[in-house]
């Protein structure tokens, strides 16, 4: 994975919203039942690095949208920590099928048509089917969840994600006792993703994006599928319409824009463990103690309100804080192999 550089040009002309944008959120907050009655965000973050960081200010949208009444899921860890601004979690992104740098995401994903879409679920289930985008937000009981999103880059975000439980979808696929593993695939659309019809643009890695869980990673609690954060549905840049969030292991798992989930019996290939399996394994669970092979997971830089100087270096945590819930899943395994 690209190394962050605090790179000045990785921030500017950062146009995050356009109409289009504007005209599916619309839509969407319609189907989730949201009333905003409100006006275009026009915010711009075309700005440089320093403006970046102070452009905390919630977007028109946030402060008049209806909020959808979730269930938020308590934890200890997570729970108390201060949300990270909407404005930063949807203008710094990964996404690579629109280019590597931060910005690329919040610039070209608005391209991408996340209505009609929709995600098949098939391979060792008695029951597959499949998922159209209304389905997405009507078919699930829809929770809020806060989640640190932990990065392999070493920086981390706290989000207020919308989403259901995998283990939901999966139980109605009826899962054959054959299965072991699920396998995920991110939308595979040159036309509309300018990363996958260049290998310049997308990084070289292959497309596409695909990722794996254990089917006992899969069925944990913890694990959801996203469709909205901070109240509505989620933003191009950040997945839309449907992602995958696994909160004790590195971002990178948490594949965006899904289009099919596979039940097999063999580990599932991953991206980044195809382009770089000396640095990224395919369990990728957060481990202070496991450094990467180019920098430190000991601390990680967390993303929050205010300008630079705001910015803190924090512990990393096993897990990502979820020890508790997540380790027994790990039993006997050595986690430095297994990485
Ligand atoms: N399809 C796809 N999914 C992806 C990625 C990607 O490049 N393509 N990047 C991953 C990485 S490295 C991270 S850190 C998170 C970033 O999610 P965010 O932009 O919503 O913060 O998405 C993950 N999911
Ligand atoms: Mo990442």
């Amino acid at each position: 994975m690209k190394i962050i550089k605090s790179n000045i040009s990785d921030f500017k002309d950062n146009q995050i919203t356009d109409e289009n944008i504007f005209k599916n959120r619309r839509k969407i907050l319609t189907s989730l039942g949201f009333l905003g009655l409100t006006g275009l965000p026009t915010a711009k973050a075309n700005a440089n690095l320093l403006d970046w960081f102070d452009n905390d200010k919630p977007k028109q949208d946030t402060a008049k949208a209806k909020i959808l009444k979730p269930l938020t899921y308590k934890s200890d860890t997570n729970s108390q920590l201060s949300l990270t601004p909407e404005s930063k979690v949807i203008s710094y992104n990964n996404f690579y099928e629109f280019g590597t740098s931060k910005s690329d995401p919040a610039e070209h994903a608005h391209k991408l048509t996340v209505d009609p879409w929709q995600v098949t679920i098939n391979g060792l289930v008695n029951k597959p089917f499949k998922l159209n985008y209304e389905d997405l937000y009507s078919k699930f009981s829809l929770e809020e969840r806060i989640y640190r999103l932990r990065c392999v880059e070493a920086w981390s975000m706290v989000v207020p994600w919308i989403g259901f439980k995998l283990s939901d979808l999966l139980k109605l696929a009826d899962i054959k006792s054959s299965a072991k593993y699920v396998a995920f695939e991110t939308l595979e659309r040159p036309s509309e993703m300018r990363g996958q019809s260049s290998r310049f643009i997308g990084g070289s890695i292959p497309y596409p994006y695909i990722e794996g869980l254990r089917l006992d990673e899969a069925m944990h609690p913890l694990t959801i599928l996203a469709v909205g954060l901070y109240g509505k549905a989620l933003p191009n840049q950040n997945g839309a319409p449907i992602r995958l969030i696994v909160p004790w292991k590195y971002g990178f798992k948490s594949i965006k824009s899904i289009t099919n989930i596979r039940l097999t019996d063999k580990l599932p290939n991953t991206t980044w463990n195809l382009s770089a399996p000396n640095e990224y394994g395919f369990y990728a669970n957060v481990n202070p103690k496991v450094d990467h092979p180019r920098w430190s997971q000991a601390s990680e830089r967390l993303i929050t309100s205010g300008g630079l100087l705001n910015q803190r270096r924090i512990p990393t945590q096993a897990f990502n804080g979820y020890q508790e819930e997540v380790a027994p899943l790990y039993k006997g395994m050595d986690l430095s192999r297994f990485f």
